[in-house]
């Protein structure tokens, strides 16, 4: 019904409105009733269309058409719902009148009637990994920190040492929302408010989901998770640096890994390091997850440049401070063999019931 072709929409809209409520009220089962909403409230059913309507009706008659068509609208969901809630009371009145249900039989028992095993649930390879790197930093005394996903563009780049104008920015594609915040672009949006939080010396890791707005493939998703680790502390040096991150890996593999250590940049660590671990998925010969270069960027870490240090109110001449930034989906990879990082959060059950 359109208000255009009909002009007796004064008499059109409550008759529709009695019809449908007639038609809900006859319906007989959970699936004649999911058909009727679909008929009437769905995106082209009549009562949906006759809402629309209001768009076509002139000026003075409009409020009316407009009281009138929500009227109908609200009527017909509410006959949907009081007929849902007697048809699913009826379901189970059945169920229970069935003679062959008994509900006080135990689970074992009914379980006994279902082929195969019993479906169980899982603990996420994520939260399974995360768990472990947790483990090995808290036995080494080091807090674990949960900070927000949403920050502010000071914690996320200024305090890091970069500016809006610095080509850093474009290293990490940025969800910007509304009123200025944004999604955080990596877990190092913690280490101001860290430094902040905690009385000088401390460590802490703050393990997390981190945004950014750039394609994917197998090693690049939009929505991945990263594990920052931060130490502060007097006379901090590159080489307790790399000896942590050796604990770490040798801790989370369990045995031997090929790394190698190259400078890298990152404008809140000076000197930076990129720590890249040898492909576990195709044992260095080359595959997609690596782009056929055999190493697979993991863990980039570096010394706390000085700005950052004074960011988070502490003075450079006392302090000083390492950092790292664990691409944790990465090692969920690299840990279980998992080819492609998308299937990580891919929520896909037939993946997550194989760990
Ligand atoms: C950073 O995010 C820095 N904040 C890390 C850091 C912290 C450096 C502290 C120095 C000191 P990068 O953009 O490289 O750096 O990301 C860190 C790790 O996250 C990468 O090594 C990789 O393992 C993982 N990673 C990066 N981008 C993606 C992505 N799109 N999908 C999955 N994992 C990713």
């Amino acid at each position: 019904m359109t208000a255009n072709s009909n002009p007796d929409w004064r008499d059109e809209l409550p008759h529709l409105q009695l019809q449908a409520e007639q038609q809900v009220a006859l319906a007989v089962d959970m699936a004649g009733l999911r058909q009727l909403e679909v008929d009437l409230l769905g995106a082209k059913g009549s009562v949906t269309t006759a809402v629309r309507g209001v768009g076509a009706v002139a000026g003075p008659d409009r409020k009316e058409y407009g009281q009138l068509a929500g009227k109908l609208k609200t009527a017909v969901e509410q006959a949907v719902a009081e007929r849902r809630g007697q048809l699913e009371r009826a379901e189970v009145q059945a169920e229970l009148a069935d003679a062959t249900f008994d509900e006080t039989l135990p689970a074992d028992a009914v379980l006994a009637t279902q082929p195969g095993p019993p479906r169980t649930g899982h603990v996420h390879p994520l939260s399974q990994v995360q768990g472990e790197v947790e483990a090995v930093f808290t036995s080494m005394g080091f807090h674990v920190l949960d900070y927000p996903e949403v920050e502010s563009e000071f914690n996320n780049f200024e305090a890091l040492n970069i500016p809006s104008w610095h080509p850093a920015r474009e290293m990490q594609d940025t969800f910007w929302l509304d009123d200025g915040h944004l999604l955080r672009t990596h877990t190092s949006s913690g280490q101001v408010r860290a430094m902040h939080q905690f009385q000088a010396p401390f460590r802490a890791v703050f393990p997390g989901k981190v945004f950014r707005y750039e394609a994917t493939d197998a090693s690049h998703e939009h929505t991945f998770h990263q594990l920052e680790g931060l130490l502060i502390d007097r006379h901090v040096s590159v080489g307790h640096l790399l000896d942590s991150m050796r604990t770490l890996l040798s801790a989370i593999f369990g045995r031997e890994v090929t790394v190698r250590l190259r400078p890298g940049y990152f404008p809140f660590v000076e000197p930076g390091f990129e720590l890249d671990v040898q492909c576990q998925l195709c044992g260095a010969t080359g595959c997609a997850a690596c782009k056929h270069s055999g190493w697979l960027e993991l863990l980039p870490c570096g010394l706390v440049h000085p700005q950052v240090l004074r960011a988070g109110g502490l003075d450079p001449a006392e302090w000083q401070g390492w950092a790292f930034g664990l691409g944790l989906s990465r090692l969920v990879m690299m840990r279980f063999g998992v080819p492609d990082v998308r299937l990580v959060l891919g929520g896909d059950s037939r993946f997550l019931s194989q760990f």
